[in-house]
């Protein structure tokens, strides 16, 4: 197929932004009545986080959102998506609510649409509130019910003025990292069950939360809802049946476990077979609230694995034996500063592709992509201004949804990069940077908007309105 000058280099419409997190960036933990989350909780024990960094003040976005805007506005981001910290506004969890926490988020959602930044906000970004993290957290069924009234009231509070909403980010990364293996919060270690019960109730919220809405707010605040979810592209190692199905497997254990409820109406025939009574069910009610609960795809997207069929089964009884397939990377590829990060653009074209396919051309967002620098963090601050790495990587991945678009006709509505700026990486602390804005630790948390910063403005200001209509023959170089 060959590109027509008549063609816009991007859909009309298509929204360019940049992503953060509430426990990554905010700091000001104990400030106006804010109390404990799970992170809250887990950065506390030793061992825990690297070098005992905490998001005590991390990016002090709290005090300093003003500024961060005006960083936003310079680069000409279209939207900017940001989390709710569910402590600072349900200090409890449930019942009271902390209006000084709910007004940070009323100011800074005024504060964006004032500079022309579409507010894009995820409700819930892993930072569960210490309080009912204490009752089982996600292992509880009620927190379903706790997070459809925090739902609720940010509904309420912001709907006038948010007209896209993600209900959670990745229950994939807390049902295996947090509730499975520990590295996250609350740092429980169990593979057999803790997986699939914490992403069953997760699923629940998430239908919960959206049924809140539907019920309540759709008609007069007439927003769009749906859920982030999270994979790696998986590869067959080989060309062999085996492989393939390995990699077929591979993605229904990490995206349609969540996509196939949300989509189809239940977990994935393949999931039923080999997890058993393991797996827990979905009632008929339940079903239906899940079926169609999406308005939209959200996809966070970095990375590519090879996967291989073992030979013969990988042990029993947990999530890895279950999927029963050798993850790898080809050790050509470039890697971020993370042993998961693979640098493998093409891997977004054929997740896009993948998403179309098994379930029926929806609309997708890219709600987080982006790149960590290996060791940025003790670079001098002119090296690690000058990211060209990352500068690659965005123009790599950023092409690929190009090609999605115009060749495999992907419905992809807007690309956000992860992330605007430095920020607590979780277990990996301050280590571990993925910004667009460089922000100096031990300098007062100095913002300096990095060169990738200056190459994604261009990006935007040359694709991202009007004016691409009539620009050039190939938005972005391939890599
Ligand atoms: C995302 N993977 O998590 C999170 O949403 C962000 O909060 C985080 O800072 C960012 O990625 C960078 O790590 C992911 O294994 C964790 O492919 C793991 C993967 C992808 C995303």
């Amino acid at each position: 197929e060959v590109w027509s000058s008549k063609d816009t280099a991007f859909p009309p419409g298509f929204v360019w932004g940049a992503a953060t997190a509430a426990y990554q960036i905010e700091g000001a933990v104990a400030q106006d009545g804010r109390q404990p989350s799970m992170w809250d909780t887990f950065v506390q024990i030793p061992g825990n986080i690297a070098n005992g960094d905490t998001g005590d003040v991390a990016c002090d976005h709290y005090n300093r959102y003003k500024e961060d805007v005006q960083l936003m506005k310079d680069m000409g981001l279209q939207s900017y998506r940001y989390s709710i910290s569910w402590s600072r506004v349900l200090p409890e969890g449930r019942g009271e609510v902390n209006a000084k926490g709910l007004e940070f988020y009323k100011d800074l959602t005024d504060e964006l649409l004032a500079n022309g930044i579409t507010p894009a906000v995820t409700l819930y970004h892993w930072d569960l509130p210490e309080a009912l993290s204490k009752q089982g957290g996600w292992l509880n069924e009620s927190t379903v019910e706790a997070f459809a009234e925090f739902s609720d009231v940010m509904f309420d509070a912001l709907g006038d003025k948010v007209k896209l909403w993600f209900t959670l980010n990745e229950p994939w990364t807390t049902s295996i990292a947090g509730y499975g293996q520990g590295q996250h919060a609350p740092g429980l270690k169990d593979m057999a069950e803790n997986p699939y019960l914490s992403g069953h109730n997760q699923l629940l919220g998430h239908a919960a939360a959206v049924k809140v809405y539907r019920e309540k707010y759709a008609a007069t605040q007439g927003g769009k809802i749906g859920l982030v979810l999270s994979t790696e592209w998986k590869e067959p190692l080989c060309r062999s049946q085996g492989d393939k199905e390995a990699a077929e497997r591979s993605l229904i254990w990490y995206l349609a476990w969540f996509a196939d409820p949300i989509y189809k109406g239940d977990y994935p025939e393949a999931m039923k077979e080999r997890v058993g009574d393991r797996l827990p069910v979905f009632t008929e009610a339940q079903k239906a609230d899940l079926k169609g609960s999406s308005d939209f795809f959200g996809i966070n997207h970095y990375a590519t694995n090879l996967l291989q069929d073992p030979t013969e089964k990988i042990g029993a009884g947990n999530y890895f034996a279950d999927l029963n397939g050798w993850i790898m990377m080809d050790p050509r590829w470039p890697m971020g500063d993370a042993s998961w990060l693979s640098v493998v653009p093409w891997g977004m074209r054929r997740l896009l592709r993948w998403i179309k396919e098994r379930y029926d051309d929806p609309e997708i967002y890219v709600t987080e992509n982006g790149l960590s620098v290996p060791g940025e963090s003790e670079m001098k601050l002119a090296d690690a201004l000058n990211d060209t790495e990352r500068i690659d990587y965005l123009n790599g991945y950023v092409a690929e949804i190009w090609k999605a678009i115009h060749f495999d006709k992907v419905n992809v509505a807007g690309y956000y990069y992860w992330s605007l700026m430095d920020n607590f990486e979780w277990a990996d602390g301050f280590d571990v940077r993925f910004g667009l804005i460089h922000i100096d630790y031990d300098n007062d948390q100095k913002r300096t908007p990095k060169k990738s910063a200056e190459v994604y403005k261009n990006m935007i200001a040359k694709y991202g309105g009007a004016a691409a209509t009539a620009t050039a023959a190939k938005p972005v170089e391939s890599v």
